[in-house]
């Protein structure tokens, strides 16, 4: 059998994942690998965090944190936070483990060896005062291809092109924005422009490639493959295993793409079967699968398949679903600017598949989409909790109050019931060969379809009134929307896993493959009905936005006058008593005393706190605001605190203020 080998990009570990890179690459991926899994078909998931390269040591510099804290710290929360969302890998490597460097280094040697790396003396920016060469992203500039003033060394934000970072015009060190100069180093290139012919030949053949892949590709190909530098000097990455170059690193680049390669061999051994990795690598019948958001297209389709012909003993990608960008309220995402919507945070409030839902059904596979909280809402009030929700427990709730939770077993099924049964058949043969092309916006909306099928067929039959007039009828309509339920937990199990597990508790199904569709399988009994999607109220989207737009607004301070600064009332208040909100893990409840008066606070800050901690201490509040309500409660005051990466710190004032005390 064929084998399928899926792998979605590595993330860097040195930040959350957001909802951009959920729809970039991981939630495409998997959708497509829990459709093929129910189909029956082998196929496995590989993916791991990226930890080397510039993105991750500048932001150690700038956490003044070891690279090596940055990673431990974001490896954690990025593979815990898929794992809560639902986005299930068979292995989640990391590029800092000793395997991957042994694996990056054997590769390096063999591609050296077949001489498609070479040294080559050349001139790189130095920055005199903090001392060091500036590779990558050390350095900015304005980019020689689109006047972008703000271009990284390594590629340009703005014009997505490839950069090499002595070509950046008005250059500037990052770390302390001096002016470089050039010095002459040494570096290790990669032979790309021998491979421009087979690249080209090869893409040749790959008709059924998305269009944005075979352009940006075509692009290439005319401006010409260059060879490229892939060392470093940098302390921390894959040393280059070569006696002259033991004070460099590869490039990042280089490296992580052979993570995949290096986190599948981990599954092997993990497994227990060492080898198993070469049936994945190695054999040509099975078929290399790589998700990507755009901006990782160069390096997908060029510059790996010439790392791997140049190497010899792998199989090339079979396909890459590169997808475009996800918006968030119209503006693109920006991770250094707080505009994006970061998924641990999105946990805390919600469910997985309301916003699994949201990106899937409106996915940016071909053009950038839009990400927004008034239609996050919509999606889950009109679409999930009105056409899903509503047919499920409408029909559950039918069987639990006539037929005490047994559902009708039927004889013969009439001609409309027939016809229903056919449409099942039918959605789920369009939903297969959507997904095999990795339309998965499309298929869900032919998967929606189902449950919109299902309450017209329900409309139209009128069990309700059949349950008296005529109830062999009446048997007949909720047994075949029973069989439309059962459809409908396996045609959704890739886009909504949690409401598929949901209704098929409710279904008692244990089990459910892709065939099931050609006739589903009807309980004799069903389990306790329970409602699938609460309904949200304006309130909790719009605390959403005003959350992203504080942000933004905080990244770019406004500049504002003493006056209205003065209209700022902060005194000192002492916190009398303290409580979890219930049902949130994040929200404290506080009464505070300011002396003459007490006030009600909402903080969110119980993810750094115990409300027993927060009894008797002392701390600003701004008490003229005007009050909110959160989670019902009306929050008065608002506490003054330190926000940061991985913490929120209260203010605590230098000596003992009396409380009501104002702040000048
Ligand atoms: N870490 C870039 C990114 O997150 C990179 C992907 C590596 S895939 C081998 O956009
Ligand atoms: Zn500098």
């Amino acid at each position: 059998m064929t084998k399928i080998l899926v792998t979605s990009a590595l993330p860097y570990a040195n930040g959350d994942i957001h909802i951009g890179h959920l729809a970039g690459a991981y939630l495409p991926a998997d959708i497509y690998v829990r459709f093929q899994r129910l189909k029956g078909q082998d196929i496995i998931h590989i993916c791991g965090t990226d930890e080397h390269g510039v993105p991750i040591t500048l932001t150690a510099e700038k956490e003044k944190k070891t690279p090596k804290e940055i990673v431990d710290y974001y490896y954690k929360r990025i593979k815990d936070s898929f794992e809560r969302f639902g986005i299930k890998f068979d292995n989640f490597s990391r590029t800092s483990i000793p395997l991957h460097h042994r694996v990056s280094q054997q590769f390096f040697l063999k591609v050296m060896e077949k001489g498609y790396i070479y040294p080559r003396e050349v001139e790189q920016y130095f920055c005199p005062r903090c001392q060091r060469f500036l590779p990558d992203r050390y350095i900015t500039g304005t980019c020689p291809h689109c006047g972008f003033p703000e271009a990284r060394g390594d590629q340009c934000e703005a014009c997505g092109r490839w950069l090499e970072p002595t070509r950046l015009k008005e250059p500037r060190c990052k770390i302390c924005g001096g002016v470089p100069e050039l010095r002459k180093t040494r570096h290790w290139f990669f032979r790309l422009s021998s491979f421009q012919n087979q690249l080209k030949d090869w893409i040749e053949t790959k008709g059924h490639w998305k269009e944005n892949v075979k352009n940006f590709c075509s692009g290439w190909f005319k401006e010409g493959l260059e060879d490229r530098p892939i060392t470093r000097d940098l302390k921390w990455g894959v040393k280059v295993p070569l006696a002259e170059a033991k004070e460099k690193v590869m490039y990042v680049w280089f490296d992580a793409p052979i993570g995949y390669i290096s986190s599948t061999i981990e599954w092997a051994e993990r497994i227990g079967q060492p080898e198993k990795w070469k049936e994945y690598w190695c054999d040509k019948d099975t078929r290399l699968i790589h998700f990507i958001g755009k901006d990782n297209i160069v390096f997908h389709a060029l510059v790996w398949p010439a790392m791997l012909m140049a190497h010899g003993e792998f199989i090339l990608p079979a396909d890459i679903p590169a997808n475009e960008f996800l918006n968030l309220e119209g503006k693109p995402m920006s991770t250094s600017r707080g505009w994006a919507v970061w998924l641990p945070e999105y946990l805390e409030e919600f469910d997985p598949d309301p916003l699994r839902y949201s990106i899937a059904i409106n996915a940016p596979q071909t053009r950038d989409a839009d990400f927004s909280w008034k239609d996050f809402r919509r999606r889950n009030n009109d679409e999930l909790a009105d056409i899903l929700g509503n047919f499920v427990n409408r029909t559950l709730k039918f069987i639990v109050n006539n037929y005490r939770g047994n559902v009708p077993a039927v004889g013969l099924i009439d001609h409309t019931g027939k016809e229903v049964i056919t449409q099942i058949r039918s959605v789920g043969k369009r939903v297969e060969s959507l997904l095999e092309r990795f339309d998965i916006k499309q298929a869900l909306r032919e998967a929606m379809g189902l449950a919109q099928l299902g309450n017209q067929y329900f409309d139209h039959q009128k069990p309700w009134s059949t349950h008296h007039s005529n109830p062999l009828a009446c048997e007949q309509t909720i047994h075949v929307c029973t069989k439309i339920i059962s459809a409908l937990s396996i045609i959704l199990e890739p886009f909504l896993p949690f409401t598929s597990e949901k209704i098929r508790k409710m279904l008692r199904l244990d089990r459910i493959s892709w065939d099931d569709l050609n006739d589903p399988k009807v309980p004799a009994t069903i389990g306790e009905v329970a409602p699938l999607y609460p309904k949200l109220e304006p309130e909790r989207v719009e605390l959403q936005l005003n959350k992203i737009r504080e942000r933004a607004q905080m990244s770019k301070p406004k500049e504002i006058d003493i006056e209205y600064f003065s209209g700022v009332e902060i005194r000192i208040g002492r916190i009398i008593s303290a409580e979890m909100v219930a049902g949130s893990d994040r929200l404290i409840r506080m009464e505070v005393s300011f002396g003459d008066f007490k006030r009600t606070a909402v903080a969110g800050i119980g993810s750094h706190y115990r409300p027993e901690e927060l009894v008797g201490k002392k701390a600003p509040f701004v008490t003229n605001l005007k009050p909110v309500k959160i989670r019902g409660i009306l929050s008065e005051v608002m506490i003054l605190a330190a926000d940061y990466p991985g913490g929120i710190k209260i203010l605590i004032p230098d000596g003992d203020p009396p409380e009501g005390a104002k702040i000048k």
